[in-house]
């Protein structure tokens, strides 16, 4: 990094310099003759509390009555976590109690608090109710004075409430009406029906409110139709002027440098003269000034950073970021301070026509990278009891096994600040979504104005982050028209469905894309996830575009399918498992636990799943002898289909370009598409995601009559590897084996070895031996791949005698787990319960092998686990 000189700041210690500065100033002409400076810099608080809220109205007689009392309340929160904190509800995720808490949806809810205001506070000249998120339909009242009312979840509410506002003890209080009853008139009024096919209602109704899709019921997800101060309040007092928003542009990145806007949006009272100050990492970067106009004001300051240092993508380098603070002050006073954390790097979606039809290739820095990754869903059914440490610790996970994209699903919350900050820090791209799904949405003007607005707040907060790779419409809307006879299944007459369409193409191929050229010049938008973005080309086609493919899972087609669906960007595939017992057992009572009771199947939300999952299982696993091991052969069972499906995306790099699986993680304790279940647990699948995501991969395939061993390496330089390949019975009997220096080139996949299945087999008998296809560099094993040549049912797996040692020395506790012949899909779980987990499970054991994992306590287990139990797929039969 360069020190660069500069005649008004100085050396600095870091290598950003200013170039120029430059200002200029909208929202109407400024007055020459200035006020002098009062007041000082804006100052925010959160309206933290005490909280009280109760049921606005619950009917005297109802057994609901007592909630017309007020109760203690947390803000942000929600109705539901503040009944269940006051003993009023049962746990809505515990058996089959989501079902008696139906009522909750329909009835109207107040929160109230008291604000002190001083003389100080009464003296500015502003003083605003900033509501980062009410859900859904509130009115606010001060001191009993309605002072304003919202109806989007997704958009920020501000009101200046200096006016009603007196010396000492003020009322605040927010009435919100039920999200149910509130948008029923519209309901009734349109004539016809708009279809939201995962509403869980009779009347289909989430369409017509800016709530989260998901709260309504999903084939994963309870029906929790809650409302609520869903995220922080803030009291922002000021005076003559306040930053609004910062926006880094990145103009130009080259190695020697990168030159950036920093354009500030100033909210001016009054006429004025505004300065501002940029720092990067601390290190005064430039100054700009700009006479203010009363109205909102731009002024915008060049950098330069010499040398800049790139934001890499998790495995490909250091997710760089830069930290860049903005100090306004007008008429000689300070106004406020805003911080923004940018990475430097450049992303670009090659979605181009091709004589394969379209591609969707991510490049970030100008290299091809390939996308691995999953669909993330708000990790609670209650948002804002997610912390920022559980966000962080769920992005880690994704880290952790390797990916580097994250999609956020249309269907759940724009996400919360710290979500998109630990995919900063950790290089995880994201995938943003509007949030709209598997749904018509209404046209009249008033709907479209507040999308417009909600989706300008949104792109406006994310648009700073580095990990921001793409904007997507909707999830599955196009697909859905297309295809999912929504004409036919709500009688939809044709003027109806020209009207739907037209819509539709107003929201999404209009005014969403309009929206992101003019807040986020540069970055990607894509119509749907799947879409072709082409005009006469169906959303969900091979070869086109992004793809979801269900032919596994909700087509019943075998697993092998994968490898002859391979898109050019597989956005979503999927397949469930059950959570592990001890997850189960937070949510089933021992009588319950099997999957055909009430409770089991209340936690089960998709129509078929359990079957589905049955049936699958019924192919390659033999019949699990209890409970236990059917859970654990479901998780199995999912890791090993996704497995095959990611591995194959990824052997035919670069044609596709990208893999995320549904889905990441869970919203509550239930059986699902997940890797994660709700409580943070790692299911066989998220361990699997760790080694079929790993940046270099051997994946042997039986392919018609061969074998092929591929390599692909996501490396951005050719690596030279050892790759072995053997083949050994279950007690470890060599039958060939060949050892080979390969070179793998960088950021391609390759078939390194080429067999015919006779030659592989060597005459051995295929139900008695597995070819273990082996890769490594320096003694070090990059990665391990198995291929059996039969279903696992088939297989004649031996007793493999695992064998623990656990050993608590240093603090750090590591268990030994050794088996004397192949062990599949070896199983630690502590004894007695205890909470924590290992730092590997769910692997394969070879004939004679020791392996060392590490016990993780987490927050609540003990340093060393009372005892570890080991099984394998042998131990589950
Ligand atoms: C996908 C998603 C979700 C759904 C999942 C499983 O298509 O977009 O709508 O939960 O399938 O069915």
């Amino acid at each position: 990094m360069a020190f660069v000189a500069s005649p008004s700041i100085g050396a600095r210690r870091t290598g950003v310099v200013i170039v120029a500065a430059l200002a200029a100033c909208a929202g109407g002409p400024a007055r020459a003759e200035s006020a002098p400076a009062p007041g000082g810099e804006v100052t925010t608080t959160t309206l933290a509390g005490p909280w009280w809220f109760r049921q606005v109205e619950a009917p005297r007689s109802s057994p609901t009555a007592a909630n017309a009392d007020w109760m203690a309340a947390t803000v942000p929160g929600c109705v539901h976590t503040d009944l269940l904190a006051n003993h009023r509800i049962p746990d809505p995720f515990v058996g089959t109690n989501e079902k008696d808490v139906q009522w909750i949806e329909k009835a109207d809810w107040e929160y109230r608090t008291t604000l002190v205001a001083d003389d100080a506070l009464l003296g500015r000249e502003r003083v605003e109710l900033v509501w980062q998120g009410l859900d859904t339909y509130a009115e606010v009242f001060v001191n009993g004075a309605s002072v304003m009312s919202a109806h989007n979840m997704f958009r920020r509410w501000v009101v200046d409430i200096k006016s009603s506002l007196h010396r000492g003890d003020n009322v605040v209080l927010v009435r919100f009406r039920s999200p149910i009853t509130f948008v029923k008139p519209a309901y009734h009024r349109l004539g016809y029906v708009l279809p939201a096919v995962n509403d869980q209602a009779p009347e289909m109704l989430s369409m017509f409110a800016r709530k989260a899709p998901y709260h309504y019921g999903w084939d994963w997800g309870p029906r929790l139709v809650t409302s609520g101060i869903w995220r922080p309040v803030l009291l922002r007092a000021w005076d003559g002027a306040r930053i609004e928003d910062v926006h880094v542009r990145q103009e130009r990145l080259d190695d020697a440098r990168a030159e950036l806007t920093v354009d500030v949006t100033v909210a001016a009272t009054r006429a004025g003269a505004g300065e501002v100050a940029v720092a990067i990492d601390g290190a005064p970067a430039a100054r700009a000034t700009a006479a203010l106009a009363p109205g909102p004001n731009h002024v915008l300051a060049r950098v330069v950073v010499e040398r800049p240092q790139r934001w890499w993508p998790n495995g490909l380098g250091t997710p760089r970021l830069y930290d860049v603070t903005v100090d306004l002050s007008s008429d000689g006073q300070a106004r406020g301070r805003h911080a923004a954390r940018i990475g430097l790097r450049t992303v670009e979606v090659v979605n181009r026509r091709d004589r394969d039809g379209k591609s969707f290739t991510v490049k970030v820095n100008g290299v091809p990278v390939f996308m691995k990754g999953a669909n993330y869903i708000p990790s609670d059914s209650f948002p804002s009891r997610v912390t920022p440490e559980r966000l962080g610790a769920l992005v880690q996970a994704a880290a952790d096994a390797n990916m580097n994209m994250l999609r956020v699903w249309g269907g759940g919350v724009y996400e919360d600040d710290a979500f998109y900050a630990a995919c900063d820090r950790l290089g995880i791209l994201v995938w943003q979504d509007f949030m709209f799904a598997c749904s018509q949405y209404p046209g009249d003007a008033a709907f479209v104005a507040d999308v417009e607005q909600e989706a300008v707040e949104n792109v406006r907060r994310l648009r700073n982050h580095p990990c921001l790779a793409l904007w997507a419409g909707n999830n599955e809307i196009e697909a859905a028209w297309q295809g999912w006879g929504w004409a036919f299944k709500f009688h939809l007459s044709r003027a109806v469905q020209d009207k739907l369409w037209a819509d539709y193409k107003h929201l999404f191929h209009h005014l969403l894309p309009a929206v992101v050229a003019r807040e986020d010049p540069g970055r990607f938008y894509t119509r749907s996830s799947p879409s072709a973005n082409e005009d006469g080309v169906p959303a969900n086609k091979l070869g086109w575009g992004d793809m979801h493919y269900w032919g596994v899972w909700h087509g019943e087609q075998p697993y092998a399918r994968y490898a002859d669906n391979v898109s050019r960007f597989m956005s979503e595939y999927g397949f469930q498992s059950f959570p592990e017992p001890s997850t189960v057992a937070r949510y089933a009572a021992p009588a319950e636990r099997r999957i055909d009771s009430p409770v089991m199947q209340a936690h089960q939300r998709h129509p078929r799943g359990n079957q589905l999952i049955a049936t699958y299982m019924a192919r390659d696993f033999r019949p699990p002898r209890d409970f236990e091991s059917f859970l654990y052969v479901s998780q199995v069972l999912q890791a090993t289909v996704i497995k095959f499906g990611a591995e194959a995306h990824r052997r035919r790099m670069p044609y596709s370009a990208g893999t995320l699986y549904w889905q990441l993680d869970d919203c509550w304790p239930v059986a699902s598409w997940s890797g994660i279940d709700y409580f943070g647990r790692w299911k066989a699948l998220h361990h699997y995601a760790r080694r079929f995501y790993a940046p270099l991969l051997v994946s042997p395939v039986v392919d018609g009559g061969s074998v092929r061993v591929h390599v692909v390496s996501d490396r951005l330089t050719d690596t030279r590897a050892q790759l072995s390949v053997r083949l050994i019975d279950f007690d470890g009997h060599e039958r060939w084996r060949r050892d080979s220096p390969i070179t793998v080139p960088a950021n391609a996949s390759r078939v390194q070895l080429t067999l015919s299945r006779r030659e592989a087999l060597a005459g051995a008998d295929p139900h008695q031996v597995v070819l273990v296809a082996e890769l490594a560099q320096d003694g070090q094993r990059l990665s391990r791949n198995l291929l059996f040549f039969v279903k696992s049912r088939d297989l004649e797996l031996p007793d493999p005698a695992l064998e623990t040692a656990v050993d608590p020395r240093a603090g750090v506790t590591t268990v030994k787990v050794t088996a004397r012949r192949l062990a599949r899909d070896v199983w630690l779980t502590a004894e007695d319960g205890a909470s924590g987990s290992f730092t590997d499970n769910f692997f394969d054991l070879l004939p004679g092998e020791t392996t060392t994992v590490g016990w993780n306590p987490g927050p609540a287990g003990p340093a060393s686990p009372p005892g570890v139990r080991a099984r394998s797929l042998r131990d589950t039969y």
